[in-house]
């Protein structure tokens, strides 16, 4: 017997709030949740140079979360996927400042990028209001693309296989 935990992808049904965007029309965070992966220069999020920068995603009610994929910008940049952390937790995000919710995981990079997924998964089932992607450094981030993935029910299950 062993555990498995069914993964679904969850819908953000509240606000997504950037911290900047260098150019919302192209760079948009909106853009990192349109089920899209840009391969140019532009339809994925990109913050300014800034301390700190991340985005939120507001569930408005508590929402329990596996795992986090995100992809990485298409055309460059892996060097700069650095120091990612993903929280959950029930508090607002403010500017400039680091995510004092429950780490559900970190990535410290550097990623492969040309539009790498990055799977970073809780060291267990996390449940809050707010998931934060948030880079922990000076910098710019980028984000192609973002799935929050929670768990749809636990099982035991017998597992077999055919030879
Ligand atoms: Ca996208």
């Amino acid at each position: 017997m062993t555990s498995v935990i069914l993964e679904r992808q969850l819908s953000v049904n509240g606000a997504i709030v950037q911290s900047s965007a260098l150019f919302a029309e192209a760079w948009g965070v909106h853009w990192a949740l349109d089920d899209t992966i840009s391969w140019g220069d532009y339809h994925y999020w990109h913050s300014i140079d800034e301390k700190y920068p991340w985005f939120q995603l507001d569930f408005t009610n508590p929402t329990t979360v596996t795992s986090v994929s995100i992809t990485t910008r298409g055309n460059c940049c892996g060097h700069v996927f650095i120091n990612v952390v993903v929280s959950v937790g029930d508090t607002p995000m403010i500017r400039g400042q680091l995510s004092t919710n429950p780490v559900c995981a970190t990535f410290p990079g550097p990623s492969a990028g040309g539009g790498t997924t990055e799977v970073l998964t809780c060291a267990a089932p996390m449940t809050g209001r707010f998931v934060v992607i948030q880079q922990t450094d000076f910098g710019v981030f980028h984000v192609n693309e973002v799935k929050i993935n929670g768990s749809k029910c636990y099982r035991r299950q017998a597992v077999s296989f055919l030879l």
